[in-house]
Parts: structure tokens; sequence; C-alpha cells
């Protein structure tokens, strides 16, 4: 299994996410936090019913019409080895006019923030959007890694982020086209 440190915080491997063993993952979520296919419905199989249940409380309490795009919530991780996860909504790809890396940039950087306010120091992400939201995997590596990179930068409560890339040919376009400036 490939994988690569960036600096010593910033870890890019192959794998399937819900089998990380990190204080939060996130999740490729939709905005009515109900689950859905690819990473969400690997989520939330692995994690079992106490994250949906988490999820619908958190629709009637926080998000009556849906989780926005960009920002980012957290729950229970149910039966999964991580304790959290982190649930936001990428942007939907409509060829890059729509604002979309600015809404991915904030998926991370929420998540992250999240995190970190919630005394987390290890998250592990997907690709966000790079599945049925059809951004771009190259151009969503870019944003990925210069939004971490940003945020490491000026928080070092936060140890370490994993990508978690799904197969061979993901991690590759990856590493090719992402720019991470961390130490
Ligand atoms: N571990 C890591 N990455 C995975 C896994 C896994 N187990 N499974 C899939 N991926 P997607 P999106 C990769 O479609 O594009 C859902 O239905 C996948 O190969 O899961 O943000 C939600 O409910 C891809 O590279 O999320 C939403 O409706 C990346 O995860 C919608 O899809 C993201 O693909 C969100 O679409």
């Amino acid at each position: 299994m490939p994988e690569r440190w960036f600096g010593t915080r910033v870890l890019v491997k192959t794998g399937d996410i819900t089998q990380e063993e990190v204080d939060a993952i996130v999740n490729a979520a939709n905005p009515s936090l109900m689950g859905g296919g690819g990473v969400d419905g690997a989520i939330h199989r692995a994690g079992g019913p106490a994250i949906l249940e988490e999820c619908k409380q958190i629709r009637r309490t926080q998000y009556p019409n849906g989780l926005p795009t960009g920002e980012a919530v957290i729950t229970t991780g149910g039966n999964l080895k991580a304790k959290h996860v982190i649930h936001t909504v990428g942007p939907v790809w409509k060829g890059g006019t729509q604002n979309e890396p600015e809404l991915l940039r904030r998926c991370y950087w929420n998540s992250l923030k999240l995190a970190a306010e919630n005394g987390l120091k290890t998250i592990a992400f997907p690709a966000i959007s790079t599945g049925v939201y059809g951004y771009p995997p190259d151009q969503a590596a870019q944003v990925a890694s210069r939004a971490v990179s940003e945020f490491l930068k000026q928080d070092d409560r936060i140890e370490r982020v994993v990508f978690v890339l799904f197969g061979e040919e993901a991690y590759r376009t990856f590493i090719e086209h992402c720019e991470f400036d961390v130490t």
C-alpha cells in the first residue's frame, strides 16, 4: 500500500477511511445528513445506527433545512475505530464557475477547526466531492492540500492529518497535483 509523508504532520495513503485509527474521520455527506452512497454509505454501514441518530438530532436542532455546503458538524463514530465522524458537504462540480474551489476549501478548513475545537488531534479525510459530486480529482487535490497547509500553519493543535485515497489511481493523481506547504 503506497503512502507518503509531507512534513511530520501530513500522511497521504490509499485505503478505506472507515478503517482508520484516528480521532475523527471526515464524511463527504450531503445536506440531508441522512446517508447516501460512496464514502457516506460506507461510514454509516461501518459505524452503525448511532451516527444516523445524531445526524437526525442535528437536523432537528441546528439545521432543519440541511447542512449548507462547506459547513461541518460532528457526531459519534459509533462502532468505528474513530471515536468521531465529522460530516461536511462538498460542492457539486458545475464547471468551476460556481465558487466550487472556495466551498471545497471551507470543507477542509471547517472540519479541521471543528476537530481542534473538540480537542481532537488526528483526523482523516477522503477526497471530498471527487465521486458523485464530480469535482475533478486533480483540482480537488490542489485545493485540499492548500487548505490543510494553511490551517496547520496557524494552528498547532492538530497533530496529524491523513488523506485516505480510494485506490491507487486516486492516490497517484492526488500525489501528482497536491501542493503541500508544511513542515
Ligand atoms: N474510503 C475512502 N474513500 C472513499 C471510500 C472509502 N471507503 N468510498 C469512496 N471513497 P463520494 P462526493 C472515495 O461519491 O463526491 C454520497 O452519496 C471516492 O472514490 O463518496 O463528495 C453523499 O451522500 C471519491 O474519491 O462523495 C452525497 O450525496 C471520494 O471518496 C454524495 O455522495 C468522494 O466520493 C457526495 O459526493
